[in-house]
């Protein structure tokens, strides 16, 4: 029910508006493919090769900030203001990241971006490396997807011999060596202290926050860490302005976002769209909900944000704000829509296994109460639920939201509330009936 849409079986790439991740559909990964779609011509326009003067550190900056680019890895995190904390005058070594540890049930499309378009990747990252003046920088690629590794390493030996990687770039004073780096397949991993942590060589278990990466980070160096999308947004805003990226979207959510759709639609696969773009054109991209059913459900941004009814999605748009105005998170952008045949309460159980298993169990609450909602999650599931179950699980759930040291917890917790929220009929039936309700309506 929860799997997402992978790029072998279902990958239908649609693009409307700026067509910022063009190069998706065409497959065409190589340099050559991307220097013919205008690639690395704003590392060109940086570096003042373009017979222009060139962009300072400050200006990049600058211009990542008025774009409105926020973080696509799930917190939306402004990505001018992230890449302005990092200190300019530090003595030793700083480090960039790209969290390209894609674990989220629903989300499938930093692989495809990386499978389809690597350069893009490696641009905006030599950019962002650029304006805070690093020297060297990982990608941290999610371990159970070998093919986008090698991919990411063709693509990195590629711009090394072409000279935009390396000492000296473009024949610059600017140096930066950029390396992949291949994850062991843990969700925990995709938290940036835990991604951290695992570069280093250690288990990935989340670090406590604060200090933040941008001033203990990579052997505790400052560091600044964005999604894979974040970067990949990066050479347009620098080639065509940050206002122009900002214009794409709405204000304060700047340009297009890739969404991953999943579940039951008639074309599930990743779709670029402005932000701010009414959820009813998107589900009508995917080709509507599937043939001779209704939407009942939508989980709008991966299995941690919190389940919106489907009537209720009708009336929003796919932006940060409008989707956390309704109570949930627009996250990494996995769209998983559910149609009326959808039991929740099943659904909230396979959600709740998910979090027990990808539990670090480095805190009590998070390791213990994630196998507490999921043990009540099965027994009323299976008939054996009692009425104080249902409260027994927000209360579990309120146990662990906020007391945990990263937001897997919060992540557990926030659906059981949402599901609970909307559906509180169909957990009381399967408690009363020992059954589900589901088929009785469809
Ligand atoms: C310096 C401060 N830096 C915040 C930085 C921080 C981080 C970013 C956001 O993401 C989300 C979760 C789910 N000085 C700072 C600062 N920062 N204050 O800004 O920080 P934060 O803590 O808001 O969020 P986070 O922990 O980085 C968690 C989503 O991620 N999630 C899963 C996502 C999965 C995928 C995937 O599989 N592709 O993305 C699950 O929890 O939405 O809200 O960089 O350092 N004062
Ligand atoms: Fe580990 Fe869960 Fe604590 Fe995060 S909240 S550090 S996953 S035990």
């Amino acid at each position: 029910q929860f799997q997402s849409s992978g790029a072998e079986t279902c990958f239908h790439g649609r693009h409307i508006g700026a067509q910022i991740y063009a190069g998706l559909d065409g497959k065409n990964w190589s340099l050559k493919d991307y220097e013919a779609r205008g690639g690395y011509q704003a590392l060109r326009k940086l570096l003042g090769k373009d017979g222009g003067e060139g962009l300072t550190q400050d200006q990049v900056i600058a211009e990542v900030k008025a774009s409105g680019l926020r973080g696509r890895g799930g917190a939306g995190f402004p990505t001018g203001l992230k890449w302005s904390f990092m200190p300019r005058a530090f003595p030793g070594q700083k480090y960039l990241v790209c969290n390209s540890d894609e674990g989220e049930p629903g989300t499938a499309k930093d692989r495809e971006i990386l499978m389809h378009n690597p350069h893009i990747v490696i641009e905006g990252m030599i950019i962002a490396a650029y304006a805070m003046g690093i020297s060297v920088g990982y990608n941290y690629i999610h371990g159970e997807i070998f093919e986008v590794y090698e991919r990411f390493e063709a693509a990195l030996e590629e711009a090394r011999a072409a000279g935009y990687l390396g000492n000296n770039i473009m024949g610059s004073s600017f140096s930066f060596q950029l390396h992949a780096h291949h994850g062991f397949g843990a969700y925990i991993c995709g938290e940036e202290t835990a991604l951290i942590e695992s570069i280093e060589g250690k288990k990935g278990q989340p670090r406590f926050k604060p200090p933040f990466p941008a001033s203990f980070g990579v052997y505790g160096k400052p560091t600044t860490i964005n999604n894979t999308e974040t970067f990949a947004a990066v050479p347009w805003i620098i080639r065509n302005g940050g206002e122009a990226y900002l214009a794409v979207g709405k204000p304060n959510n700047g340009g297009t976002k890739l969404f991953t759709i999943s579940g039951d639609v008639e074309r599930p696969g990743n779709y670029e769209i402005p932000l701010g773009t009414p959820f009813s054109t998107l589900l009508e991209l995917a080709g509507g909900v599937r043939t001779g059913r209704k939407l009942k459900a939508v989980i709008p941004g991966g299995s941690s944000s919190p389940v919106i009814p489907g009537a209720m999605m009708m009336d929003l748009t796919m932006d940060y704000d409008s989707i956390a105005k309704a109570g949930s998170m627009l996250g990494s952008g996995a769209v998983i829509v559910m149609d009326d045949s959808r039991c929740m309460v099943k659904s909230l159980l396979r959600l709740s296994y998910f979090y027990m298993h990808e539990s670090c169990g480095q805190c009590t609450p998070c390791r213990e109460g994630t196998g507490w909602l999921w043990r009540m999650m099965n027994r009323i599931e299976h008939g054996q639920g009692r009425p104080e179950d249902i409260d027994l699980l927000n209360s579990v759930a309120d146990n662990i939201q906020g007391r945990t040291i990263c937001a897997l917890g919060d992540a557990a917790a926030m659906p059981v509330r949402g599901f609970i929220k909307h559906y509180r009929d169909e957990f009381v039936h399967h408690i009363e009936h020992k059954t589900c309700m589901v088929p009785a309506y469809i």
